[in-house]
């Protein structure tokens, strides 16, 4: 067998190639001939629309691709090998009509996007067609499609979407169908996203840079635009809309007022424009001082009727430009940003002062529940809570409040947030992060759908059990209609995207969960590897199960049992269990809280009583430690190193074990991969493998950083059998690092020689 041909990763999952199997694209070939716009979605035996006509432009490559041919266009629905396309109250489907038993059992529950906007549809040609709503298949809501082969005359395959986007995403499930090799021979599919908010955030500098971005500069070329729009904008939207993600927050949320600006929105316009066929709608930061740093306002209070107005004003200027503008994400009174608090009012104030302005025009306002105060004497994990509870029931319709997964900071593992379940009235949005800032930056391979199924899965008994974290954003727990889920992005200028050849499946996976968040982990890394490589068995074995394993290795040789927070200071990249200066809750010690009795934070009632924010059973199970699960140990306990573990090992002993662990098992990751070089192209292989190399010295690197510092406390033998480290403890602290993207590196300003004496920087 040759080995295939080098490929650089920039067609992610949208490869396209051959089938394989001669007998399956002979079948295929036979089932997808022709294809066929029935009723409105065709003019002049055209697609009508942008929408459509990416759809069918799709198809077609994505045809040409897989099967080898060209599929053209055709006008006869009753000719064997059509693949008919049109709305669901289309007349000529009747041959494709779904059972409603298949409806009842399969499909899931049809939110709407966003808050709609019918002059949009209109504008694009997307509005529905008049009529009364008479068939199951409108069950399907606005996203929904429904892909069917014929029940009687010749052999032909239906897709019927809800709308022409829902046609979109049915054109890209069937390709996803014919990619991973499916039988497509009795399609009987109906499918509609659980969630209506599927954001990408991007952390996007004005200037390109990427905060907490390892894979190159930010994709937006705002010297360019508007006047050069590159094609990796459209492939950007593609990719997007293959996963169903309907939304793109294009600045970081640590915000720039100037993207507020006129030039800026006619930048953010032109991506609008190219990603509107693609269902994305683009979102801004919002800062919330812009009325006096862009306008010279006294004051940004949210109950200055000056205020009011220039929000009012600035929004409708944005709605002139971009008629679906999807809204703002706000972080306020956190980490240094402006907020309401500076003026004595609420976070419910300060987001309600912006979602009255966008209110009028459909617009939705995402306020992030990230915050805490070094000045609050109460543990950090704790702040959030405290802060929003209160505010449930007060904010507008159209707001919705962003929590991350855990009461932290997006670390390899937390428990899921308290606020899930606590805020009845008020939407929440989950927001998960793609980049691995705690997880290795890019060049660690870790697959993120477990993580993220770690929390959507969670129950927070917030209504008995089964009140799981999925049921809170998809809205059934509490009823809400604005529902979803976003994830700060991953992507960069990098020409494979995302850094590592792996970290598109965290791009991926993302989007498959929020369309069903009750898919599987190994579902999703099959999918995208056979997509992204191939459905070869020995390498959707190896693979699989290196992505299954991954996210748990980091687990293990960063912060195993609960540990949190234990990384060097500013970039975040590596090991820095000793870091204790600067402001408490951004060092390493106030989290570990490691002494010569033992270590971990103690969140029981005896403690911070953290554990007092979640739900009966789970805060006994937590408080108590026989009870609380070992993963999440150290997060609600302080334990005496001598403590024996479910094992029979002693904590001591368990730490340094899992430590050892998480390097054996990346060790086991590069001997699964070298199985597959044969496989794989030699350029895609040889990256994988030599950024698998990097990652067992860097879990080394973790591994002694940790054990020889805890060591220090603990004042324990290493286990028999721990490989001994090659460095010393003194010297491992001394380490800098200069070369970390993601960050305005506060080393690079600095000589070494300066740096010398340097023991505290400003960052955490
Ligand atoms: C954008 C963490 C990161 C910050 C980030 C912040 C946030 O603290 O280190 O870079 O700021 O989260 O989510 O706002």
């Amino acid at each position: 067998m040759t080995r295939p041909a080098d490929e650089d990763g920039y067609e992610l999952w949208l490869r396209y190639r051959r089938v394989a199997d001669p007998e399956l694209l002979e079948r295929y070939r036979r089932q997808f001939g022709s294809i066929v716009l029935l009723g409105a979605a065709a003019r002049g035996g055209e697609a009508s629309t942008r929408t459509l006509a990416a759809a069918v432009a799709e198809l077609q490559a994505g045809l040409a691709g897989l099967l080898g041919r060209t599929i053209t266009l055709s006008e006869d629905p009753s000719q064997a090998g059509a693949l008919v396309i049109g709305r669901t109250l289309t007349p000529g489907f009747d041959e494709f009509r779904l059972p409603r038993a298949v409806l009842s059992n399969e499909a899931v529950s049809s939110n709407e996007a966003v808050l709609s906007k019918e002059a949009v549809a209109a504008k694009d040609g997307t509005a529905a067609e008049a009529g009364a709503p008479a068939d199951p298949l409108d069950q399907l809501g606005r996203d929904g499609f429904a892909l069917v082969t014929s029940t009687a005359g010749a052999a032909r395959t239906a897709l019927v979407g809800a709308s022409d986007l829902g046609i979109l995403y049915g054109a890209f499930q069937l390709l996803r169908l014919l990619q991973t090799g499916s039988d497509t021979s009795q399609l009987r599919l109906a499918s509609s996203p659980r969630l209506g908010l599927r954001i990408l955030n991007h952390w996007d500098n004005l200037d390109r840079t990427v905060e907490r971005g390892y894979a190159g500069f930010s994709l937006w070329d705002w010297q360019k635009l508007p006047d050069y729009l590159e094609p990796r904008y459209t492939d950007y939207a593609r990719a997007c809309a293959s996963v169903g993600i309907n939304g793109s927050v294009l600045t970081n949320v640590n915000a720039n007022a100037l993207v507020l600006t006129d030039p800026f929105i006619d930048k953010v316009g032109a991506l609008a424009q190219v990603f509107r066929p693609y269902g994305i709608r683009v979102y801004l930061t919002a800062r919330f001082s812009s009325p006096i740093e862009l306008d010279g306002l006294a004051t940004a209070d949210p109950r200055n009727p000056d205020v009011r107005d220039w929000w009012r004003r600035r929004v409708d200027g944005i709605y002139r430009r971009i008629p679906d503008f999807g809204g703002f994400v706000v972080k306020a009174n956190s980490e240094g940003q402006p907020g309401p608090q500076n003026y004595g009012r609420s976070h419910a104030e300060g987001a309600n002062l912006l979602a009255d302005a966008l209110a009028e025009h459909g617009g939705v306002l995402m306020w992030r529940a990230f915050v805490y105060d070094h000045e609050v004497p109460v543990d950090r994990a704790k702040q959030a809570y405290d802060e929003f509870k209160p505010l449930d029931g007060s904010f507008r319709r159209n707001v919705v409040v962003q929590v991350k997964n855990g009461p932290i900071d997006f670390q390899p593992r937390e428990p899921h947030h308290p606020l899930f379940g606590a805020m009845p009235k008020t939407p929440l949005l989950l927001e998960l992060q793609l980049t691995q800032e705690y997880l290795g930056c890019a060049t660690h391979l870790a697959y993120l759908a477990p993580m993220f199924k770690e929390c959507l899965d969670s129950d927070t008994f917030a209504a008995g059990p089964g009140s799981s974290v999925a049921k809170v954003i998809d809205g059934s727990l509490h009823g809400h209609e604005l529902t979803g889920m976003c994830a700060v992005t991953n992507i960069g200028s990098d020409r494979n995207w995302c850094g590592h050849p792996f970290g598109a499946a965290n791009w991926y996976a993302f989007g498959r969960l929020c369309w069903d968040p009750a898919l599987s982990s190994r579902e999703i890394a099959e999918e995208w590897l056979r997509m992204t490589f191939s459905s070869d068995a020995g390498l959707l074995a190896s693979a699989a199960q290196i992505m299954l394993d991954s996210r748990e290795a980091v687990v293990d040789y960063m912060t195993p049992l609960g540990l949190h927070h234990q990384m060097a200071v500013g970039h975040h990249y590596g090991p820095g269990p000793w870091v204790s200066e600067g402001r408490p809750d951004w060092t390493s010690v106030y989290y570990h809280r490691a002494d010569e009795q033992g270590i971990g934070f103690d969140r029981t009632p005896a403690g911070s009583n953290a554990v007092g924010q979640y739900f009966e059973p789970l805060r006994s199970q937590y408080s108590q430690l026989e009870q609380c699960p070992e993963s999440l140990l150290l997060w609600f306990h302080h334990v005496a190193w001598d403590h024996r573990l479910r094992s029979g090992r002693t904590l001591w002993e368990e730490l340094c074990h899992r430590y050892q662990r998480g390097v054996d098992a990346v060790r086991g990751f590069q001997a699964s991969w070298a199985r597959v070089s044969a496989v794989v192209d030699e350029a895609r292989f040889r990256q994988v493998s030599d950024f698998l190399r990097i990652q067992e010295k860097e879990a080394r690197w973790w591994r002694d950083a940790c054990v020889l510092y805890f060591q220090s406390c603990s004042r324990r033998p290493l286990p028999a059998g721990y490989e001994p480290a090659e460095k010393s403890l003194a010297e491992l602290r001394t380490l800098r690092h200069y070369y970390v993207p993601g960050i305005h590196n506060p080393f690079l300003a600095q000589t070494p020689r300066a740096l010398s004496g340097t023991r505290s920087e400003t960052r955490k």
